[in-house]
């Protein structure tokens, strides 16, 4: 009589749960994945199973002779591919991509870094594969009796748990796979073979793009740039040549902050007074999109716009640019990052080296603690006080670059941080903003007098601004009550768009100007305080330029000019703020072939056409 099989059995099912097992032990053991809740575990616990169902079902289209050595061989690519990736991380902290592949200049150094990471103990990575041999061998393990109708069952199963998985992941994180924000996290959310299957189609779609365009486009984007350029102001050009650039970014900071009370006490007495005694432009616009802080990074050093969809970071950091940087390190410039994150955050460490920082100061270069940590990272105070040791010993002239990390959403706090009252509009998000704000302004009063301290101050020139809003538009109803009007128009949503932008040049007495413009004026606007006339191909113009255009435009296709607003379809005057006829904006709706054609040389990575390019 034929013995019953039982499930374990049957090479599918066993290696099945086998690689299960091995992955999530991996997670746990090889990565560092923390999760918050139970929610976050069980994704982390489900999602391997998904994918290696439906790769093991691969095994149907061999005939059954095979089907035990089939198995077996795609066990061993699992095995390797999770091996491979732990190797990676014990080095760099991170998870492989394709461009990760393709970096050929450092294989060398990399290759032999990673050997050095392996332990005897790593034969536990295969030890399911060689279980899985030796029980084929013995006879043990048989092929799988799967009929056609129980593989569909399985696969059922396998996208039943995809589906739990990927919406599970959404709720935890919104737009995970649009934003591609960091690769912890899709990680987290994905899995590792999700993340790996993720990564090759995101890579699959930018090579193609690629692959179409030809250096005739490029003369296109040329065109229109050169037409757009404005001379420089005369008075402020190289005037701060062979001087220190520092750079705060501070995150999620509106304008409407700034000059603002809560219960009687300023939001930011510091920015307040430091405007003062420096140029500081009150409307000027962010211009990211789903790239965030990364996307204002990118409109600053390159003055191109950020991508429609993803993060131009975590999509094209490969592309020819000409960024700042690059330009600048042949005026002998330094140039760093600081950030007190993760450094694949955005994919920052991949996308910095492309753009010619020298040095990036992240995460791992502080000491962060329970205490001095909050929201995403190391907490502003802190990070300033730490990064001086390092900025103190850099080479100089140098641009350096400082993100600051407190303000995040949730705009969570240390009570012993509070130093100004809560909004009282009952919405908590937006009730702590200006908490979070005015501790922010603290620790930029504190890294001030320290410059100061260092003899840093009179040879730098510092440009403060906010990276993009901080309180979205789910909150419209606060933030009527913080503003005192009825509620919030589309063109009250355009204004409150507008970042603070604070231009400090040792020697000048600054003003305020009222010029409308965008972080993508800040490239050519800098390039040209340094005297620097080689800018590349760029879509800003010079803030302090008499000519400059007037114009900022949004990711969203909402555009402000000196007259007029356009915004969901609808035109406003702007200094009004009254609703006009459609038509009044045809000048403004003409501006979104900017996007277009920024869009395009990203797509197509134009600029390796253009002999601006940097080998
Ligand atoms: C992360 C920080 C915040 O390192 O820059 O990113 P965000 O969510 O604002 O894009
Ligand atoms: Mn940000």
């Amino acid at each position: 009589m034929k013995e019953r099989e039982r499930w374990y059995q049957n090479s599918f099912a066993f290696t099945a749960l086998l690689l299960w097992i091995k992955t999530y032990l991996v997670y746990k053991l090889s990565f560092n994945l923390p999760t918050m809740n139970w929610k976050q575990e069980l994704i982390l616990i489900i999602n391997p199973l998904s994918s290696v169902l439906f790769t093991l079902a691969l095994i149907y289209f061999f005939p059954k002779r095979f089907h035990n050595r089939t198995t077996w061989i795609i066990a061993l690519i699992f095995s390797i591919v999770l091996y491979a990736n732990t190797l990676y991380y014990r080095f760099f902290n991170d998870f492989i991509t394709v461009p990760v592949l393709f970096q050929t200049n450092n294989v060398g150094d990399i290759g032999n870094s990673l050997i050095a990471q392996t332990y005897w103990y790593d034969i536990f990575f295969f030890l399911d594969i060689i279980l899985i041999f030796y029980f084929v061998k013995k006879g043990f393990l048989k092929p799988s009796s799967y009929t056609k109708r129980s593989l569909v069952k399985l696969l059922a199963v396998a996208s039943i748990f995809l589906t739990v998985n990927l919406t599970l992941a959404e709720s935890e994180r919104p737009q995970l796979l649009t934003r591609t924000f960091d690769r912890e996290l899709l990680v987290k959310n994905l899995g590792t073979y999700n993340f790996h299957i993720y990564d090759l189609l995101l890579q699959s779609k930018t090579t193609a793009q690629k692959a179409l365009a030809d250096n005739v486009d490029v003369v296109e984007v040329r065109n229109y740039t050169d037409q757009k350029k404005v001379p420089a102001n005369e008075e402020l050009f190289g005037i701060a040549e062979g001087k220190n650039v520092i750079l705060i970014s501070m995150e999620s900071t509106q304008q409407f902050v700034i000059g603002r009370e809560v219960g009687g006490k300023e939001i930011t007495p510091f920015l307040n007074d430091f405007i003062q005694e420096s140029y500081y432009f009150e409307n000027f616009y962010h211009q990211t999109g789903q790239g965030k802080t990364s996307d204002s990074e990118f409109l600053l050093d390159n003055s191109l716009y950020p991508l429609p969809r993803g993060a131009v970071f975590q999509t094209h950091p490969l592309n020819e640019y000409y960024a700042t940087p690059e330009i600048i390190e042949d005026h002998d410039y330094h140039s760093a990052v600081f950030h007190g994150n993760n450094k694949s955050f955005w994919n920052r460490d991949i996308m910095y080296n492309t753009m010619g920082y020298d040095e990036f100061i992240s995460e791992e270069y502080y000491s962060i603690n329970e205490n001095n940590q909050i929201n995403y990272g190391l907490k502003d105070k802190p990070f300033f006080e730490q990064s001086m040791a390092y900025l103190k010993e850099m080479p100089q002239p140098f641009y350096a670059r400082f993100i600051t990390l407190t303000n995040h959403h949730p705009y969570k706090y240390h009570d012993e941080d509070q130093a100004i009252p809560t909004f009282q509009t009952n919405d908590p998000i937006v009730d702590q903003y200006p908490v979070t704000v005015n501790y922010t302004d603290q620790a930029i009063k504190q890294f001030i007098d320290q410059l100061k301290k260092e003899n840093l101050y009179e040879d730098s020139i510092i440009i403060i601004y906010g990276d993009h809003y901080g309180i979205s538009e789910r909150h419209d109803k606060a933030m009527a009550q913080v503003l005192g009007v009825d509620e919030i128009s589309p063109f009250d949503n355009v204004q409150l768009q507008r970042v603070p932008l604070i231009i400090h040049i040792p020697g000048m007495d600054g003003e305020t100007i009222s010029r409308v413009s965008g972080q993508i004026d800040l490239k050519p606007t800098i390039l040209n305080l340094l005297g620097i006339e080689d800018q590349g191909i760029h879509f800003g113009t010079d803030l302090f330029s008499d000519e400059h255009e007037d114009i900022a435009v949004f990711r969203d296709r909402s555009v402000v000019t000196d007259r007029y607003v356009w915004t969901s379809d609808m035109c406003y005057e702007r200094e009004s703020g009254k609703e006009v006829s459609v038509e009044s904006c045809q000048e403004a709706k003409d501006q979104l072939k900017e996007l277009d054609l920024s869009d395009s040389l990203i797509y197509g990575d134009l600029l390796r056409f253009s002999n601006f390019a940097i080998e």
